[in-house]
C-alpha cells in the first residue's frame, strides 16, 4: 500500500476471512470500517479497455469509499494542491474519498469492477463538474478553515 500524500482520502483495509482453498470473504460494515452510514451501492463495470476515462468531478459533500473488486483501475487523485495516481487491484483495499477531492478513473483492464459504498442518494447538485469551479470551492474552503 503507497502512501497518500494528499488531503480527504486515506485507504481503508477490509477484514478478511481466509477459509483454505474455499477462497476469501472481506467484509465491510457501515459506521464501523466504513466511517459513514451507507446509503448507496453502485458499480461500474464493463468500461472499455484503453482510454475511457471517468469521474473528472469532485463531490461537495459526499462520502465515498472505493474497491476494486476485480481487475484494476488507476485512481487520480487531486485536492487542489497536490496530485496523485493510485492503483486499485485488490478486493480488500478500499480508497476512502471525502468531499472536496477532484478524482477521475482511467486504464480500467478488461473485466474489471469497480464497486462504491456511498454516504448519500445520488444528487447531481453535490457534483463540480468543472476543473476551475473545483478550484475555487478548494479556495472557499481553505479561507473558511486557514488551519488545514
Ligand atoms: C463518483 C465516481 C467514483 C445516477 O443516475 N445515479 C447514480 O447513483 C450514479 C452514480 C450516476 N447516475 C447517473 C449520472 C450520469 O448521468 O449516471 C450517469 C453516469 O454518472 P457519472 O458520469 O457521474 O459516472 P462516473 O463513473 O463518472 O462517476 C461515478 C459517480 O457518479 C461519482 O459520484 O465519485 O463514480
Amino acid at each position: 500500500m503507497d502512501g497518500m500524500n494528499i488531503k480527504n482520502c486515506r485507504y481503508i483495509r477490509l477484514d478478511t476471512i481466509r477459509d483454505g482453498n474455499d477462497g476469501v470473504l472481506s467484509i465491510a460494515n457501515g459506521n464501523q470500517n466504513i466511517p459513514f452510514d451507507i446509503k448507496r451501492v453502485y458499480y461500474i463495470y464493463d468500461v472499455k479497455h484503453g482510454e475511457s476515462i471517468r469521474g473528472k468531478h469532485a463531490h461537495k459533500a459526499l462520502h465515498q469509499v472505493l474497491f476494486c473488486i476485480r481487475g484494476s483501475v488507476e485512481i487520480v487523485l487531486d485536492d487542489g494542491e497536490k496530485r496523485q495516481t493510485v492503483m486499485l487491484d485488490k478486493p480488500d483495499l478500499g480508497l476512502y474519498m471525502l468531499p472536496g477531492l477532484w478524482h477521475d478513473m482511467r486504464k480500467f483492464i478488461e473485466g474489471t469492477v469497480l464497486l462504491v459504498f456511498s454516504s448519500d442518494y445520488y444528487e447531481e447538485s453535490d457534483y463540480i463538474r468543472d476543473y476551475s469551479d473545483f478550484l475555487k470551492h478548494v479556495l472557499k474552503d481553505k479561507k473558511n478553515d486557514p488551519v488545514q
